[in-house]
């Protein structure tokens, strides 16, 4: 489903945008939400300082710039799915992700703090997602790109985001020798 190129911004390929999903891919999306902490934390696991003060690209985040991104990212996601479920398709805000990448506490926040960050986002954003039904998943929310986006269509690209991001600093490790 995913075209995988050797473009270094997309290990994985780019997010394919779907309008619904099936039950079984639902199902194996809220999987990955759910596997995704456990599995960026042991992307980063046993980095030293100057390891994650490596870009994970020519011109790209540090990994340490990823770590923090990550859950930024997926608050405001988490956000999507609480103002979707309880206003009638409401208009969301993007986030000048670059800009968040570079406020005065990203430098100085050990990645730890981060990564527990994503460890309880994730533990009540799938609880969330594990109670929600099927006319749940297909309410909308009003995304200034997008347009009008199902929360299905969130799920998937938060499914495809986590893993997106892992995969920068797993290609990386691998790229540069790292144990
Ligand atoms: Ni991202």
């Amino acid at each position: 489903m995913h075209t995988v190129t050797n473009d270094p911004r997309y290990p994985i390929g780019r997010f394919n945008r779907v309008t619904s999903l099936t039950a079984a891919e639902r199902a194996t999306s809220i999987d990955q939400v759910a596997a995704a902490p456990a599995h960026f934390r042991r992307a980063v696991m046993g980095l030293t300082p100057a390891q994650f003060d490596t870009p994970y690209r020519e011109g790209g985040w540090t990994v340490r710039q990823v770590a923090h991104h990550v859950p930024d990212s997926h608050m405001n996601a988490y956000l999507r799915f609480k103002f979707g479920l309880t206003e009638d398709s409401p208009a969301i805000k993007t986030y000048e992700e670059k800009d968040w990448a570079k406020t005065p506490e990203v430098a100085a926040t050990p990645v730890d703090v981060s990564l527990a960050l994503l460890d309880a986002l994730h533990a009540r954003w799938v609880m969330l997602l594990r109670a929600m039904t099927p006319q749940q998943f297909a309410r909308t929310i009003q995304h200034p790109e997008m347009g009008p986006t199902s929360l299905d269509t969130m799920l998937a690209l938060y499914a495809w985001h986590g893993r997106h991001h892992t995969a920068h600093v797993t290609s990386l490790r691998e790229r540069m020798g790292w144990r």
